[in-house]
């Protein structure tokens, strides 16, 4: 089967080193493909959906699984169906479609495409693929951590990304499978976004009302319950930014590296810009440099005027 995610780079990275006052590592997820770490989980997910006979598969996504499942459904053979909410955007939905995937469009948030994604299988044979919230999924996400530890790195903290959980399942368990049981993981989301903080907080899965942040693909208003078990047996600290301060560490990230990101990454960044507390202390400082498609100048520009405004 053709692979669908690549090796990626591990940056030692002057400017956020010099920005923070510690040695900063970045894990580059936006290399991948799909632009994002989605092409591991979610390769993984097809993978196994094509050894076992699919011909079709059907994804929800903000818009980042989905572009990793039209990506490898395409070097897969696969038939591939994405559901995204009205917040996902048109360069991102052109994104999916270009990879030959058919796109439709329900709900004000990832969850009610979710729900809408479900009712379409019942009606077909096809196998649906989750975008945050399955062990094959978590998996295959593991293996930017066995790539990190082959470079003879040890972090002193991982810093991530949190929607629905998935990636900080996969890191977690990738950590585990190399020893790496003391190490804290900074566990980041936006203000309008935060269903882990809030999980975390109240010691049980919380469901947001609504979604406002600007970072629409961290929008998962519920987190895998496998999120709230690991932080139970493992330090993972919950830290919140503001969209304003992720959308900051996007622009000067572009500057710094010549790399554009989504606001989802720009949480992870921002904490590390904004040194967060929690941060002091420990080096190296690996942050995993998520990515996500759905981002260009004029995206970037309408969201800086939006987080101002
Ligand atoms: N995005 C999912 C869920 O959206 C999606 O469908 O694309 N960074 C980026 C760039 C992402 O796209 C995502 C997830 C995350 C971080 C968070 O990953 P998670 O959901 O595994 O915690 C609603």
């Amino acid at each position: 089967m053709k692979s669908t995610h690549v090796i990626t780079p591990l940056w030692d990275s002057r400017p956020l080193s010099a920005a923070v006052g510690a040695p900063v590592l970045l894990k580059m997820e936006a290399f991948q493909p799909a632009g994002s770490f989605k092409s591991r989980g979610m390769g993984a997910a097809c993978r196994a959906a094509k050894q076992a006979g699919a011909t079709h598969v059907v994804c929800s996504s903000g818009g980042n699984a989905g572009y990793a499942v039209a990506y490898a459904g395409r070097q897969l053979g696969l038939n591939v169906t994405i559901v995204v909410p009205q917040t996902t955007s048109t360069w991102a939905k052109d994104l999916i479609r270009s990879e030959g995937a058919d796109v439709l469009v329900h709900g004000a948030s990832w969850d009610d495409a979710h729900a809408h994604a479900l009712e379409l299988l019942q009606q077909g044979q096809s196998v649906y693929v989750h975008p945050f919230d399955d062990p094959i999924v978590w998996h295959g996400h593991t293996s930017l951590i066995h790539e990190i530890a082959e470079a003879s790195v040890k972090p002193g903290v991982i810093v991530v990304s949190v929607g629905g959980g998935g990636l900080l399942c996969g890191v977690v368990e990738g950590m585990h499978e190399v020893g790496w049981t003391d190490v804290p993981i900074l566990a980041v989301e936006t203000e309008g976004a935060a269903s882990f903080a809030a999980a975390v907080q109240a010691g049980r899965p919380v469901t947001l009302d609504k979604i406002t942040s600007v970072a629409v693909t961290l929008g998962a208003r519920t987190v895998t319950p496998q999120a709230l078990e690991w932080a139970r047996r493992h330090p993972i600290i919950s830290w919140v930014v503001s969209d304003r301060a992720a959308i900051d560490a996007c622009l000067r990230f572009a500057d710094d590296h010549r790399v554009v990101v989504e606001p989802a990454c720009g949480a992870a960044l921002a904490a590390v810009y904004g040194r967060a507390m929690p941060l002091e202390g420990r080096e190296p400082i690996v942050i995993i440099v998520c990515g996500g498609a759905g981002v260009n100048r004029e995206l970037l520009e309408k969201w800086d005027q939006q987080v101002s405004a």
